[in-house]
């Protein structure tokens, strides 16, 4: 380690950052062309913010013109969690979810300490900060800085500390020596990851259609669910961990040392699919998830997904809940839903949601009344 390298990591460690490498603020590359494909063949869905401008996204110019050099830093967040029991009345929330939003918590630490280092390295004067949101491809960043390999599940994952990790960066004005890259292949023969997704989600090693991944489908999605992937989420009510669970290099993974993403500090590894079919309008929805990244899908995409799993994990305490949003709930989403998770517990409920729905205004549900009837 040379002592600029020290440095850095003194400073990042005062801000609570413990894994932190170094690399050149040029445009990446390597990442161009397999971006390029990925977007060619549509895998992105609806965040079509990832196919805008793809060159873009490998140049950290985009966020700061006089980028020289990029600070690629990791957070674990890891807990650990009793076994799921689904008890008919729970659905799973990814880890990455159970505390406080990350981006709130990140954000702020990546800016102070970005100032902080333009304090104290010579040459440096300007920084910016960057996590998730910004148009920048953070994986490639951090492989290239050294901190990991991507892993056959599309994530990066570190040699001794595994995938449980968030990744900022921090960008500056200044050319600073780059760490080592991580360059051998460490996934080897194992296929665990591929196996295991309950989407099937992944169109061959390192490529994965988001439209197929529950993260997505139960996230980012805002309309309706497609009926081949229901079934599918199982339990997952709000992102999906599989493909890091089965991953041998997570079998170390430690405690996370920052107390926001304790899971006390949000709402933890699982929801009351009851509580949540329950909350009547988005103010109720809003203070109940507030600082949480479960905000994201608002009430309609969130109560979506829990009408999915209460069908998934046979909530049958769920029915009239279920009953009463198919008759009545504003939102055609979550009525079409309704009756999908209906059909699946109860049939005379169902039929008699259905018989009312099949002259909804909206199209979607009258699609939905006509299949259960
Ligand atoms: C869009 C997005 C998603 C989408 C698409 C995911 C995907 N795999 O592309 C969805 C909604 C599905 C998603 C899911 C998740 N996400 Co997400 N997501 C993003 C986001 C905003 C952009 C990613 C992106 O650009 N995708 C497009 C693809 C093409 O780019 P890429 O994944 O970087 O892919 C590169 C490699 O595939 C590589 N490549 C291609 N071919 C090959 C071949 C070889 C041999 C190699 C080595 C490399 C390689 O080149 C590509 C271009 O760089 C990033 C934040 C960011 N700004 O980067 C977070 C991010 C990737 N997500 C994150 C997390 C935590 C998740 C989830 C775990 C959340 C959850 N539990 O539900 C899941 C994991 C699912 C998975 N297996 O990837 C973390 C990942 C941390 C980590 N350790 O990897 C990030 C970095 C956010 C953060 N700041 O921490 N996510
Ligand atoms: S997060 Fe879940 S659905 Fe998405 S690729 Fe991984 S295992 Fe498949
Ligand atoms: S489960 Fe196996 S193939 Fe998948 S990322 Fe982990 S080591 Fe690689």
């Amino acid at each position: 380690m040379n002592a600029t390298h020290a440095t850095i990591r003194q400073i990042a460690g005062l801000y609570g950052f413990d894994v932190v490498g170094v690399s050149s603020g040029a445009p990446l590359e390597d990442a161009l062309e397999p971006l390029r494909a990925w977007c060619d063949q549509g895998y992105e869905g609806e965040m079509g913010y990832l196919s805008r401008d793809p060159p873009q996204r490998a140049d950290a110019r985009t966020l700061l013109k006089q980028v020289r050099s990029v600070i690629s830093l990791a957070v674990n967040y890891w807990h650990p969690a009793p076994p799921f029991e689904a008890e008919a009345r729970y659905g799973r929330v990814a880890r990455y979810a159970w505390g406080r939003d990350y981006h709130d918590v990140l954000l702020p630490r990546l800016e102070a300490l970005g100032k902080a280092l333009a304090d104290a390295l010579p040459g440096a004067s300007r920084s910016r900060a960057a996590c998730d949101h910004s148009p920048f491809l953070e994986r490639a960043a951090a492989v290239r800085a050294g901190l990991g390999f991507f892993g056959k599940n599309t994530c990066l994952l570190m040699p001794r500390k595994g995938s449980w990790w968030f990744l900022g960066e921090v960008l500056l004005d200044v050319e600073l020596p780059p760490t080592e890259p991580v360059r051998t292949d460490h996934c080897g023969t194992c296929t665990d990851c591929l196996t295991a997704c309950p989407t099937e989600a992944f169109v061959e090693p390192f490529v994965l259609d988001a439209r197929r991944c529950i993260s997505y489908l139960t996230i980012e999605l805002k309309g309706p669910i497609p009926h081949e992937h229901r079934a599918g989420l199982g339990p997952w009510i709000f992102g999906c961990d599989v493909c890091q669970d089965v991953c041998p290099f997570n079998r170390f993974a430690q405690q996370a040392p920052w107390p926001e993403l304790a899971p006390e500090q949000g709402v933890g590894p699982r929801l009351d699919l009851l509580e949540v079919l329950a909350l009547k309008d988005d103010a109720a929805f809003a203070a109940r998830f507030q600082d949480t990244p479960l905000l994201r899908p608002g009430r309609r995409g969130l109560l979506r997904n829990a009408a999915v799993v209460a069908r998934n994990v046979e909530a049958t305490a769920a029915v009239p809940l279920l009953e009463r949003l198919a008759r009545e709930d504003p939102e055609p989403l979550i009525r079409g839903h309704a009756l999908w998770a209906l059909a699946g517990l109860d049939d005379d409920a169902a039929r008699r949601a259905a018989e009312v729905s099949r002259t909804d205004d909206d199209p979607f549900v009258r699609e939905e009344a006509g299949a259960v009837l």
